[in-house]
């Protein structure tokens, strides 16, 4: 085998050097399936969703007898049109890792598990529960969770329990991105029409390693057609290298950027004044505040030259409305810095300068699926709790506007040591490797006198749970229907088991049936996933049937360009926000400057800003040996530094480095490239394992959260996850 002229035999050895727990290798005997190729008659195809990461793309599953062979896309899904990643193909070894969690566990000292009957775990949990409940109320009690598919049946089990306090991973991840455009356009997640666009501009965006296969697709699609790619980053990202021009940007500092943009397009008359007229509100205000804001000015702030800006605003007007700006993700216009709520305000007003909206080319509102529910005479819902909740999320003194059902879980640390919370439940979610400042989680989940984890493997956060019940792995298990796969058109798709459970395992929504009794709450639990999901798709004409054997079912519906319409308060787009004016919060987009700036007098400081790899997702795949190895390969676990600061501090590439800030220090070694801001590092996120139990990944490489403080953002409360000074030496 020839991989990049090295011989496979070499490049085992090489990757041997790299790390010694590379060779667990496959758990998929590859070679011995590729031999068989043509055997047809006993190879099972079953269409399920992959859950690698957040897509859950469609994919279709073949296996023989009870092993999994490969994945293949699927057409259909409007998500991922037939496309699959290294992860997709990857994870299907995940199943066989050596690593899983075979049967419930307790922990019975540090790092110390005996496995327990699903009977006696539910009796101990139930047991605790009550005595918590008795003592400190429903109030002190929370779920933790990436809110996808079980998150309805997760806030039916809360609310049965009493208790108000769901939290999501929103804070360290989409936050503003979703508040920005809901209060300026009424939709917290616009599509956008890439298929027929111009002129495409991505501000710290990166679909082509923060995966979105689709958008990647379309991208693509775009570009060979001749349409315009623009990426703005401070590194030379996966993106970038689509796209034909990077802009090299100061990080924290596209707020500036934007708003040049916007007082070019309205200084030059290069704005859609049929489009400002009818559709939106507050322009003369906005263009009042953007007046300040010139090229100059926004290239001292970006470091981007003034022709630069002047240039970008004139090629997106000129394209316009087939020209748009993509609306953010976790990068520049996630929880990363203060001003990145006003970013994505901003973001969204210079769109509707060009006057994008429900047009061609430019933003859209996916057409969505309402799924139906369960018959509320057999089956009740349990009554909602309307109290607040425990962060001070629904506070409307503290954060007014950050959504019900994601909370800020970084808080919960803080509040199981103020001793507010006492008792947990995390499902798919690994706050003491995903949350900022792990000393002060770690100390804060130990204090719980009760932690319940559902993972699969014993990650840094099942590992100091008192009890694990493990959730089959995705191609074990039948989880409810699913929508999130509408692009232009309505389609629902479902994950369904492709093989039986290897282990002593437990699809979510069984867990939480079998476990309900238990906790009191069984009325609540009066039906089988089955009725669950029928119930889910009774409203639209599938049956379970039907979409078990199809795995995504398209039921049309397709988006049309046509008049623009906004859910704001106003009914328009609101340059000026209604609601941000009511709560005495800045209301038109305004500069703001970043929380941290490195010192400029220091060779040795430095913003330390990160992003995904398209071969990992966040902390939690480094432990599959074939995407470690990928890892390796490459030496893709580097930091980034510039060759100027490099030099000054004798760091060549390959160098060891020393990183540390007010709250952690590492060691890394550098990748010197140009492709890099001089002011900051780039740390890539996928790495930092430190639990013990995952083999592969742990002790390789570094977290961004081991340097970032536990920060609230004022307006929504976010991590803030991009504001991280960090001192860089030679070690
Ligand atoms: N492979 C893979 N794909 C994924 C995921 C994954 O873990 N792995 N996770 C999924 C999830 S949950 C998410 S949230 C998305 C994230 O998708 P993205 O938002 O694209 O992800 P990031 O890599 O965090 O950030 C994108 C880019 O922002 C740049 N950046 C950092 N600071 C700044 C700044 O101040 N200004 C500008 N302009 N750019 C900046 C980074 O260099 C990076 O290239 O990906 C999704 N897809
Ligand atoms: N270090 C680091 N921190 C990050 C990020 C990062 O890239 N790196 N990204 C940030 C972003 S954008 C986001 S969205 C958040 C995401 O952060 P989380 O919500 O914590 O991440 P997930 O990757 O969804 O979940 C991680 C846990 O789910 C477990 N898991 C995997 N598959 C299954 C399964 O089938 N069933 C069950 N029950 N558990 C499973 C994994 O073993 C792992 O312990 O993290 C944020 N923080
Ligand atoms: S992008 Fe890759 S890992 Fe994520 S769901 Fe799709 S195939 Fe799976
Ligand atoms: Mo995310």
């Amino acid at each position: 085998m020839k991989k990049r002229g090295i011989t496979r035999r070499k490049f085992l050895i090489g990757s041997a050097a790299g790390g010694a727990t590379l060779l667990a290798g496959s758990y998929l005997t590859f070679n011995s399936w590729a031999a068989k190729q043509n055997v047809s008659e006993d190879i099972r195809i079953t269409p399920t969703l992959c859950d690698g990461c957040g897509n859950w793309c469609a994919i279709n599953v073949y296996t023989k007898g009870d092993k999994v062979w490969k994945a293949v896309g699927n057409p259909i899904a409007g998500n991922n049109v037939g496309r699959i990643c290294a992860k997709g193909h990857a994870l299907l070894h995940e199943m066989y890792n050596p690593d899983r969690i075979r049967s419930p566990l307790k922990r019975v000292g540090p790092n110390k598990f005996e496995p327990i009957s699903w009977e006696q775990a539910y009796k101990e949990i139930g047991a605790k529960l009550a005595k918590i409940k008795q003592d400190h109320g429903p109030e002190s009690l929370f779920w933790l969770h990436y809110p996808e598919g079980n998150a309805p049946l997760a806030q039916r089990f809360m609310n049965a329990l009493g208790s108000p306090n769901v939290f999501s991973h929103g804070a360290t991840c989409f936050l503003p991105r979703n508040i920005g455009w809901w209060l300026t356009t009424g939709s917290s997640k616009p599509e956008h029409d890439f298929e027929n666009s111009r002129f495409i501009l991505l501000i710290g965006r990166n679909p082509a390693a923060g995966l979105q296969l689709r958008q990647l697709n379309d991208m693509s699609s775009a570009k060979t057609r001749g349409a315009k790619i623009v990426v703005v980053d401070p590194r030379y990202s996966e993106a970038a290298s689509v796209g034909q021009q990077w802009i090299r940007i100061r990080p924290g500092t596209d707020l500036a950027l934007m708003l040049a943009i916007a007082r070019v397009m309205i200084k030059e008359d290069l704005y859609n004044k049929d489009f400002v007229e009818k559709y939106t509100q507050g322009f003369e205000e906005f263009s009042k505040e953007v007046e300040q804001y010139t090229p100059e000015w926004a290239s001292e702030k970006t470091s981007i030259p003034k022709q630069t800006i002047v240039d970008l605003a004139r090629e997106l007007a000129a394209a316009a409305p087939k020209a748009v700006i993509h609306r953010g993700y976790h990068g520049a216009m996630g929880t990363q810095y203060k001003n990145s709520l006003q970013l994505v305000r901003a973001v969204a007003c210079v769109n509707g300068l060009m006057g994008n909206y429900n047009q061609l080319g430019g933003l859209y509102e996916g057409p969505k699926v309402k799924l139906g529910k369960l018959d509320k005479t057999q089956h009740p819902d349990p009554p909602k709790v309307d109290g607040p909740m425990v962060d001070g999320s629904t506070d409307p003194e503290r954060y007014p506007i950050t959504p019900k059902g994601h909370g800020l879980a970084h808080a919960i640390p803080e509040l199981a040591i103020q001793g507010k919370l006492r008792a947990g439940f995390v499902y798919h979610n690994n706050p003491l490797r995903t949350n900022p400042n792990p000393a002060r989680v770690i100390e804060g989940y130990k204090k719980l006198d009760l932690l319940v984890s559902f993972d699969y493997v014993l990650s840094e956060t099942a590992s100091v749970a008192h009890y694990i019940l493990p959730e089959s792995f995705y191609l074990e298990r039948d989880d409810v229907v699913h929508t999130n796969h509408c692009y232009r058109s309505k389609q629902v798709a479902i994950r369904q088991a492709v093989v039986k459970p290897l282990y002593d395992t437990k699809p979510m929504f069984q867990i939480l049936k079998e476990m309900a009794p238990h906790l009191g709450i069984g009325e609540y639990f009066n039906f089988t996933l089955e009725e669950y999901s029928a119930a889910q798709l009774a409203p639209l004409g599938v049956s379970l049937d039907r979409i078990k054997k199809e795995g995504v079912v398209d039921l049309g519906g397709e988006w049309k360009p046509g008049e623009p319409s906004f859910k704001t308060p106003s009914g328009k787009l609101e340059f000026v926000s209604s609601t941000l004016q009511e709560y005495n919060f800045p209301a038109v987009p305004t500069w703001e400057e970043p929380l941290v700036t490195p010192d400029a007098k220091d060779p040795h400081s430095f913003r330390l800003i990160h992003g995904k790899q398209a071969h990992h997702t966040h902390a939690r795949t480094v432990n599959q040996s074939y995407l470690k190895e990928i890892t390796i390969m490459n030496d893709w676990g580097r930091v980034w530094i510039h060759p100027d600061r490099a030099k000054a501090l004798g760091i060549k590439d390959g160098d060891c480095m020393t990183v540390s800030s007010s709250i952690g220090k590492g060691r890394v070694r550098a990748r010197v490239t140009d492709g890099i801001h001089p002011e900051c590092v780039f740390l890539p996120s996928g790495y930092g394992v430190f639990a013990k139990n995952l083999k592969t990944g742990f002790g390789y490489g570094l977290s961004y959260n081991d340097f970032l403080p536990t920060y609230f953002e004022p307006v929504l409360g976010h991590t803030m996850s991009g504001e991280i000074i960090v001192r860089v030496e030679k070690t």
